[in-house]
């Protein structure tokens, strides 16, 4: 799976048949608004798609693989750097950057010195989430080719169709794209995918989350037809796993609640607070579980602590104690985690920071800066058992999962019972989000209920939650009556747009990742090479 980051020469080449029709109208109005805006032809289009998240919700800024899929919808970025130099100030260069929604996401431009991209994170602004991406390629691309480096002007028009908010990963597809278009537009002829992912990972943290590589991996590595297990350790990896034939056919369907969570400014409360309470959750484990003056290692989490830090630290030295040298399965080590965790994390109204710092033997303000220091959180108290809770099982659950993926279904006539197997686990991720790590919201959790009763075999919610999307493994024949219900009971009570009813419900397909289009080398429309009709351009 790793290698460049695809040259696309048609459209079949990213979208499935059934999305070609659309999309090739919507590269070819981006292409002709380029055009009209910048008064020349685009040089080529960055592509990233958002994602939607099979399993392992919470659980990669933990370090704990994934299994996640790309959607159709994405972020594009068309892309000329031949820009007039006269009016940009010296040791500087331009960029321009409009969108096709204008009127939502005004055009700006800014001449940026050529060391460095400031990107104010207490703003919320668009243009915020392309500084992260330059900022990252840039720093790649110091690494190549030195400091002095100059980057190139660039002026670019965007256009997006992961619903920013939604849980489908809108920011990771734009900045994804954002730092693809750099390195292209830069003179890079092939961008590594691990080196694209990783720079996005770091660059999104710019925007002020802490996120975790899930959604970056999902939106660079996917491949039409197949989801991706991502793992975080030794070192980032992905690879596309696919779906055993089932019987009934095995449907996903993606609803969303309508409800916009934005992760900017819930951050303090919300996101960002859950990944302070797992690395605390670490740190307190390793305090109270490993032999005194254990350090755990420092590792690409974003406190550089994380509860797979501890769960390797503590298994190592349990061996090396005992002197053993069957290794037990990392299914059984997780299992012992969770017990281990309900025994020793034993508050269940959560620890205050004096709490922890007494276990950790720090003081409180080495905790805040250590902790606390890098986003701001508010809490009184840290639940860490609930979120060791959530995450420990959370990872088992995967390894389940990928455990039922890779066995295949016994009966092959009927797989329901193989089919429920799956949709179970889903359901124990929505009951965890819900209860334990306490990430859902009554929208969500409503969805999931209507969707099991008409049908679902497993309903949950994906990505970040509270709010956002939702996600439903749906047997092929129960789609219909699934949407309906859902129309009678939940949409039907909400106000909504016509292009909002239509956007409620998706039956996703795995897309594929990241590409580069080059507009130089087919001008005109885009080019569909539709393999049913022989090649066509629209
Ligand atoms: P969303 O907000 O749905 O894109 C976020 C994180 C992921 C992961 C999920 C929860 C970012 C960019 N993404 O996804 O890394 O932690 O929440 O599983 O922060």
């Amino acid at each position: 799976m790793a290698g460049p980051v695809p040259v696309a020469s048609s459209l079949s080449d990213i979208y499935t048949v059934d999305a070609i029709g659309t999309q090739a109208k919507r590269w070819n109005n981006l292409l002709a608004r380029f055009q009209a805006i910048y008064g020349q032809p685009a040089e080529f289009v960055a592509r990233s798609p958002g994602r939607v998240n099979i399993i392992g919700e919470h659980i990669d800024y933990s370090l704990y693989p994934v299994l996640p899929m790309a959607i159709t919808a994405d972020s594009l970025l068309a892309v000329s750097t031949n820009v007039a130099s006269t009016n940009t100030k010296e040791g500087h260069y331009k960029i321009k950057i409009a969108n096709v929604q204008d009127a939502k996401f005004p055009a700006h431009e800014f001449d940026i010195p050529y060391e460095a991209v400031d990107i104010d994170a207490t703003v919320h602004e668009w243009t915020n989430y392309f500084k992260s991406g330059l900022r990252g390629a840039l720093e790649l691309l110091r690494k190549k080719h030195g400091n002095d480096f100059e980057p190139k002007s660039m002026q670019i028009l965007m256009d997006g169709t992961v619903p920013a908010g939604g849980g489908l990963s809108s920011s990771a597809a734009f900045v994804s794209s954002s730092a693809l278009a750099v390195m292209v537009a830069n003179g890079e002829k092939t961008v590594d995918k691990t080196e694209l992912t990783e720079l996005a990972i770091v660059s999104e943290r710019a925007v002020g989350v802490n996120s975790g590589g899930m959604d970056q991996s999902a939106s660079v590595f996917s491949e039409r037809g197949s989801a991706l297990f991502v793992s975080f350790t030794p070192s980032l990896k992905a690879r596309p796993v696919s779906f055993p034939k089932t019987n009934p056919e095995l449907t996903f369907l993606i609803a969303q609640s309508f409800v916009t969570a934005d992760k900017f400014v819930t951050g303090p409360v919300h996101y960002n607070l859950r990944v302070v309470e797992c690395s605390l959750a670490a740190a307190y484990l390793n305090a109270v579980l490993n032999p005194p003056g254990t350090q755990l290692p420092s590792d690409a989490s974003p406190l550089s602590v994380s509860l797979h830090g501890f769960h390797e630290t503590y298994f190592a030295l349990q061996e090396h104690s005992s002197g053993a040298t069957n290794s037990k399965s990392t299914e059984s080590q997780l299992e012992e985690l969770v017990a281990l965790t309900a025994e020793k994390l034993d508050k269940r109204d959560g620890y205050t920071r004096e709490e922890i710092a007494a276990v950790l033997n720090i003081s409180v303000d080495e905790l805040n800066k250590k902790f606390t220091s890098r986003f701001p959180v508010r809490a009184e108290k840290f639940k860490l058992r609930q979120r060791a809770l959530h995450v420990f099982s959370e990872a088992l659950r995967v390894l389940k999962f990928m455990s039922l993926l890779e066995q295949q279904p016994t009966n092959t006539d009927d797989t329901s019972e193989y089919n429920a197997r799956l949709g179970d686990l889903l359901n124990q991720t929505q009951d965890s989000c819900r209860d334990v790590y306490e990430c859902s919201c009554k929208e969500i959790d409503e969805l999931c209920s209507i969707a099991r009763k008409a049908g679902s075999y497993g309903s949950r919610l994906t990505g970040a939650g509270w709010g956002g999307c939702s996600v439903h493994l749906v047997p092929a024949g129960k789609v219909k009556a699934v949407r309906e219900a859902w129309e009678r009971e939940y949409y039907s009570k909400l106000d909504l747009s016509e292009e909002q009813k239509e956007a409620a419900v998706v039956v996703s397909k795995p897309g594929s990742g990241s590409a580069v289009y080059l507009v130089d080398d087919k001008p005109g429309p885009v080019v569909v090479d539709d393999r049913d009709r022989g090649s066509e351009v629209y």
